[in-house]
C-alpha cells in the first residue's frame, strides 16, 4: 500500500487540514501518516479559538520514524503555523524526500485577497521558499500573489494567469498549478504549468455559487491521493475538482454556517467509486 505523510494542523472542529486529509486519503486506499503542527479548538475563521503549538514535537517524531527507516511515497504539506515550521518542513523533505517521494505543497495562508489571521508578508515569502522545493504546488490566486509580489485581482484574464504561472515557476517547483481559476463566466478549476516540459494542465467545471471553509484542503487531499494511486495529473485534478464541486452541492442540501465546512462524509462513497474507474 502506498503511504503519504501529511504535515498540517489538527483543527478539532471545522473540517479542514488533518480532519479532511486523513479520512479522504485513507478512503482512497493510501496509508496516511500525520504530523500535526498544532492543535486548535477550531480553525482560525472561528472567534476565540485556542492553539497548542507542536513545533517542538516535529523533530522528535520524525527522528523516531527515521530510526524505523520509514519511507513515504508522498509528503503533502498544508497549513503550517510558523516560520520555524516551514524550516522544519524543508528538513523533513531533505530527510525523507528523494526520487520516489512526491513533494506536494499547498501553501495555505490566504484567500480572497487577504492573509489568514496568523500570517504576515514575511511568512508568505518563507512559503515561497518552501514551494521552491516541491514537485507540485497548488496555491490559489491570493497565495500566488503574496508569494510573487503581484497585485491581487478579483477579475482577471488568461494573460494575468499566465503571468502568475511564470512568476511561480521561478520559485523552483516542477509543476505549478493555480486553483480556483475561472476562465469564463460560471466556471472554475485549475490552470497549471509543467515547468520542465512547458505543458499546460487545464481543467474547468461548473462553479457552484457557494463558499465553504476547507474546500481547498479537500481538493488538495483528493489530488494527492489520486496522484499517489498512479493517476495522471490531468485525471487527478479532474477527480479533485469534480469531487469538491459535488461535495459543495451536497452541502447545499443541508446548509450549516460556511465555516463548519462541507459534508464530505456524504460524498466519500462517490469519490471511492470514481477513483475505482481509473484504478480497477
Ligand atoms: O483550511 C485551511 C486552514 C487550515 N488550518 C487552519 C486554518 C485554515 C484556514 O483558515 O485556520 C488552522
Amino acid at each position: 500500500m502506498k503511504r503519504v505523510l501529511t504535515i498540517q494542523d489538527i483543527s478539532c472542529l471545522g473540517k479542514c487540514s488533518v480532519t479532511v486529509a486523513l479520512p479522504i486519503i485513507s478512503a482512497m486506499g493510501v496509508e496516511t501518516v500525520i504530523l500535526p503542527t498544532a492543535v486548535l479548538s477550531t480553525h482560525t475563521m472561528f472567534k476565540d479559538f485556542t492553539v497548542k503549538d507542536l513545533t517542538d514535537q516535529l523533530i522528535p517524531i520524525t527522528d523516531h520514524w527515521k530510526k524505523e527507516n520509514v519511507k513515504f511515497d508522498a509528503i503533502y504539506t498544508g497549513y503550517l503555523g510558523s516560520a520555524e515550521e516551514i524550516e522544519i518542513a524543508k528538513k523533513i523533505f531533505e530527510e525523507f524526500g528523494g526520487e520516489d517521494t512526491l513533494i506536494f505543497i499547498d501553501p495555505v495562508m490566504a484567500d480572497n485577497g487577504k492573509l489568514y489571521p496568523a500570517f504576515d508578508l514575511e511568512y508568505a515569502k518563507l512559503n515561497a521558499g518552501l514551494c521552491g522545493k516541491a514537485d507540485i504546488i497548488v496555491p490559489n490566486v491570493t497565495e500566488a500573489c503574496f508569494m510573487t509580489d503581484t497585485e491581487y485581482r478579483e477579475e482577471y484574464d488568461e494573460a494575468y494567469v499566465l503571468e502568475l504561472l511564470d512568476k511561480l515557476s521561478k520559485l523552483g517547483a516542477k509543476k505549478v498549478v493555480l486553483t480556483g481559476i475561472g476562465l469564463s463566466e460560471g466556471k472554475t478549476g485549475v490552470y497549471g504549468l509543467d515547468t520542465v516540459t512547458g505543458e499546460k494542465i487545464i481543467y474547468q467545471n461548473d462553479r457552484v455559487d457557494a463558499s465553504y471553509h476547507g474546500t481547498g484542503d479537500i481538493f488538495a487531499s483528493v489530488a494527492v491521493g489520486a496522484i499517489t494511486r498512479g493517476l495522471s495529473l490531468e485525471d487527478a485534478f479532474k477527480l479533485a475538482a469534480d469531487y469538491t464541486a459535488d461535495t459543495i452541492k451536497a452541502t447545499l442540501d443541508n446548509p450549516a454556517e460556511p465555516w463548519y465546512g462541507v459534508d464530505f462524509e456524504a460524498t466519500i462513497p462517490e469519490l471511492v467509486n470514481n477513483l475505482s474507474k481509473y484504478t480497477d
